[in-house]
């Protein structure tokens, strides 16, 4: 697959390796937008899928810093999967990419940095609806 095509676009940060893995992310070098609001999922049911939405306007990236999860990632045209296990690389959701979480390892802990504050109003939270904004 063309690799410059492909939905699932990772980010790499720094890491050190000194007494202990340190990971950093810098505003602006690492992260392409403006952080407004952050918030960290734990503790998660492993059976239980989340996520199933996409945003209007709010952009992510999405770091597990322990454990791993599986994430599904459609434009409404394009359907891709990826496995998000190593805490220096993230995963970057522009608005409008329908996202799904699944197979919460155990004790899996991810960090999700957002371009906008908390809104229900920005989730598109059925499917269809998704297809029909994405596609007219
Ligand atoms: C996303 C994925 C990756 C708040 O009140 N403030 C917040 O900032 C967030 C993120 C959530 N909430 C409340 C809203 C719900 O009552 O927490 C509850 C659980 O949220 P939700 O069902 O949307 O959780 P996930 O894990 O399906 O989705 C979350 C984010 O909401 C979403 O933006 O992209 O993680």
């Amino acid at each position: 697959m063309n690799k410059s095509k492909s939905l699932v676009q990772l980010i790499e940060v720094p890491k050190i390796f000194d007494d202990c893995s340190l990971i950093f992310a810098q505003a602006k070098k690492h992260i392409p937008f403006e952080i407004r609001r952050v918030f960290w999922i734990a503790d998660a049911d492993t059976g239980l899928p989340r996520g199933f939405h996409a945003h209007k306007t709010n952009r992510q990236i999405l770091f597990c810093l322990r454990g791993s999860i599986q994430i599904i990632v459609d434009n409404g045209k394009i359907r891709e999967e990826v496995v998000l296990d190593k805490p220096n690389v993230g995963i970057f959701f522009n608005n409008m990419i329908w996202h799904e979480m699944l197979k919460f390892q155990k004790n899996t802990v991810l960090l999700v940095l957002n371009s906008h504050p908390y809104d229900p109003k920005d989730y598109i939270r059925k499917y269809q609806q998704f297809l029909k904004l994405v596609n007219k």
